[in-house]
């Protein structure tokens, strides 16, 4: 596909956003970033990186070095708009289109005949042509014709953004075939995956269906995690060798779908639909590990007691925390009179303790709730020197079970029944 330099301006600068603007940039584009947040504006505009991405800042850095990555507190009139704002839930759990809707409007009252409008946030199938098209259309505009209209998903996941939004195959759904072929010379220009074409609301259903398909696997490998504590088996000893099966490949029980995709996107898909299924009851699932974490962590130490939360980042090794499960058991315990203290290597919280030894400190009971890679290592031995009583509850299933007890811990496991 023809590589031709465009004015692009990206709205939303955000983990999908900002990366997204900086190798646009980098292929060649002429960028304006736009954000609604103009704090935001301003620490882009002196250089600074609102989250941290392994490989964002050489290429952010690269693009405003060239010029051709500048941000704007005013979206600019641009060939080309790619939206990637958030589309989080309703209280209800319907989805929330605010965001995307107001996007939509700022970019409407300056696109101009043949501009282009990709979505990249992830929408209910339908909502490009309900939600954004007629705030175009009610300004004179023709979709399809005097306006190009795509969606464009992004299946990146945090920590592997930028070689991700580069290698990952990239699926686009037109309003038209043109608008889709439209948007797919602006990614074929950084893309080096497989670019698939289809219709608009497929390319909407793709999206959620990915993440569905995904979030009911985990919730099938929570509801194994807790028929084996029920049996008194071991399910990540049965997760194991049920994987060595050819086409089985179980994933990881763990306290809950944290971040702000899979416990998010499927109620996209369930819009309309009365809550019944698999995946309605897949996500109920998912919501009822919190207090089941919680009252795991109730039955092994005494109300008062001062528990260690190890992770609050919705998974391991990023600095996210949308949705996490750390917080909420956290918050479930707290308002059962425990003293509750937090650490995580990643996130930055003022709840959030980096020493160690200080949350640890006259703790009676651990909890690992995210399996950040540094927690596989931790030392018990020096790890229980300053507790008060030596419990651990491990809601990953990532520690050395018979190190632990050697070192003095009574140590329960998610998943592992009693016998197991
Ligand atoms: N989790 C488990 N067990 C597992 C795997 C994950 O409990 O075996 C938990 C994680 O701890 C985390 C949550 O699920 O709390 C989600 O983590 P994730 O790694 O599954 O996914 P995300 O949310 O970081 O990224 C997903 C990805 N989608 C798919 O893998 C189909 C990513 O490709 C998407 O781009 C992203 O959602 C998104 O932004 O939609």
């Amino acid at each position: 596909m023809k590589k031709e330099s465009k004015n692009i301006c990206v709205v939303g600068l955000g983990y999908i956003g900002l990366p997204t603007a900086s190798i646009l940039a980098s292929s060649g584009h002429y960028v304006v970033g736009y954000d609604i947040e103009e704090k935001k504006i301003n620490l882009l505009s002196e250089g600074s990186l609102p989250f941290k991405e392994p490989g964002l800042k050489t290429i952010f850095e690269g693009g405003v070095k060239s010029g051709r990555l500048k941000f704007s507190k005013e979206v600019p009139q641009s060939d080309v708009y790619i939206i990637c704002v958030q589309t989080p839930l309703t209280p209800s759990k319907k989805p929330d289109m605010r965001f995307l809707k107001g996007a939509a409007e700022r970019v409407a009252e300056k696109a101009k005949k043949g501009s282009l409008v990709v979505i990249e946030s992830t929408v209910y199938p339908g909502a490009t042509e309900r939600e954004v098209i007629p705030l175009f259309e009610k300004r004179g505009f023709k979709a399809g014709k005097d306006v190009l209209f795509a969606h464009c998903p992004e299946r990146v996941i945090p920590g592997k953004i930028i070689k991700e939004l580069i290698e990952n195959d990239r699926v686009i759904g037109g309003f038209t075939e043109r608008c889709a072929r439209r948007a797919g010379e602006i990614y074929s220009s950084f893309v080096e995956g497989r670019i698939y074409f289809t219709d608009l609301r497929s390319a909407e259903m793709v999206k959620l269906a990915e993440n569905t398909f995904r979030m009911v696997n985990i919730a099938l490998a929570m509801e194994f995690a807790l028929l084996c504590e029920e049996s008194g088996i071991n399910v990540w000893e049965i997760i194991k060798l049920a994987n060595y099966h050819p086409r089985v490949n179980i994933l990881n029980p763990g306290p809950g779908m944290g971040g702000h995709c899979l416990p998010v996107d499927p109620y996209f898909m369930l819009r309309e639909q009365k809550g019944e299924g698999i995946i309605w009851n897949s996500l109920k699932l998912n919501e009822r590990m919190i207090d089941y974490c919680a009252s795991k962590a109730k039955k092994m130490v005494k109300r008062g007691r001062k528990i260690a939360v190890l992770g609050v980042a919705y998974k391991k090794d990023v600095d996210d925390y949308r949705n996490s499960p750390g917080f909420s058991i956290g918050e479930i315990l707290e308002e059962e009179e425990y003293k509750i203290s937090y650490h995580d290597p990643y996130v930055e919280h003022k709840k959030v303790v980096k020493n160690l030894d200080e949350v640890i400190k006259t703790a009676s009971l651990v909890i690992i709730a995210t399996d950040h890679s540094i927690y596989r290592n931790i030392d018990p031995e020096i790890l229980g020197k300053d507790m008060i009583e030596k419990n651990v509850l491990d809601l990953r299933g990532i520690i050395n079970i018979s190190r632990w007890e050697k070192a003095g811990f009574k140590v329960a496991v998610l998943g592992r029944g009693s016998k197991g």
